[in-house]
């Protein structure tokens, strides 16, 4: 299964407790500092540290405070929590009058925090569009990526990676009418797109209305962040086998409104995919 958010407790090693301890000869103390201390002014060991992996472009999000970092290739250790302080042994409260004190601290609580993890896949291409229009079929073709594809939505339930000339492109599913407000899949999936570097929306030659439905997938990204419908984008003007080339040109003039390149395509028609894999192979 696909997880990309995950809610964990993290909490730091206790600092471990002074010692009480006195010399032989029983003219001092000698209890170190923990944790635990030992004897002879010995301080105790530090614990190991802990780490947790996780995949770059994992965001982790502080539940209390909302302090946030996303963890990347440049910056990619964090600390998320401190171990306790150690106890002072009994050596730290001999003083000119007491030189055998008998108490010692018992160290101090790790830090505990909750953090929320959400991970967006880091990829340079997003294939987004309703169901059915061939984001799946081009992503299989594009990649060696073995994506299911059935001519019925909601065929793909995650979203997918495939990689063409060491670009990673990703087939984002699910986008619907009403996505925003939950419905089929949500729009759960679509924080794996906010960092593609450009987006190709697909819209299939079988779409009864190519304006109304490049308008309804807008809005749900509008809706889920108002920044991303400004990303760069490309129109794919899918299955365009499927119609003559005249009907494909009628398509190709009314998606010109929208100011955006559109490019007929076809995972049968090789020259149209050629020019994708030109504009994700540079
Ligand atoms: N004729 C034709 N059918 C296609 C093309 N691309 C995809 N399909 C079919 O359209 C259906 C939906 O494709 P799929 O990739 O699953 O769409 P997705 O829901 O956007 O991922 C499948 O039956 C595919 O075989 C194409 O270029 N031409
Ligand atoms: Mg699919």
């Amino acid at each position: 299964m696909f997880i990309d958010e995950a809610e964990i407790m993290v909490k730091g090693g206790h600092g471990g407790a002074g010692k009480v301890a006195f010399f032989r000869n029983r003219k001092g103390a000698s209890g170190g500092n923990g944790g635990p201390g030992g004897p002879n002014k010995r301080t105790g060991l530090n614990g190991k540290d802990l780490y947790l992996k996780m995949p770059v472009g994992t965001t982790i999000i502080d539940i209390t405070t909302n302090q946030e970092i996303t963890i990347d290739e440049k910056s990619p250790k964090y600390l998320l929590c401190k171990g306790g302080i150690g106890g002072l042994g009994n050596v730290a409260f001999k003083t000119s009058t007491n030189r055998t004190p008998k108490n010692a601290e018992p160290g101090r609580e790790g830090q505990e925090r909750k953090f929320k993890l959400i991970l967006r896949l880091i990829a340079n291409f997003g294939l987004i569009g309703l169901p059915n229009a061939g984001k799946s079929s081009l992503l299989n073709k594009l990649t060696a990526a073995n994506v299911r594809t059935a001519d019925y939505p909601f065929t793909t339930l995650e979203p997918n990676l495939g990689v063409y000339n060491g670009k990673i492109i990703a087939d984002v599913p699910g986008l619907i009418e009403g996505a925003s407000a939950g419905k089929g899949l949500g729009i759960k999936f679509l924080k794996h797109i906010e960092k593609v570097n450009l987006i190709f929306h697909c819209i299939s030659v079988e779409s009864q209305n190519i304006v109304r439905d490049y308008n309804t997938v807008v809005n749900e990204l509008k809706s889920y962040n108002p920044q991303l419908p400004e990303k760069k984008s490309i129109i794919l003007l899918t299955k365009i086998d499927l119609i003559d080339k005249v009907e494909v040109e009628k398509k190709v003039k009314e998606l010109t409104k929208f100011n955006k390149n559109v490019l007929p395509i076809s995972i049968y028609d090789d020259t149209s995919l050629n020019q994708l894999k030109k504009i994700i192979g540079v």
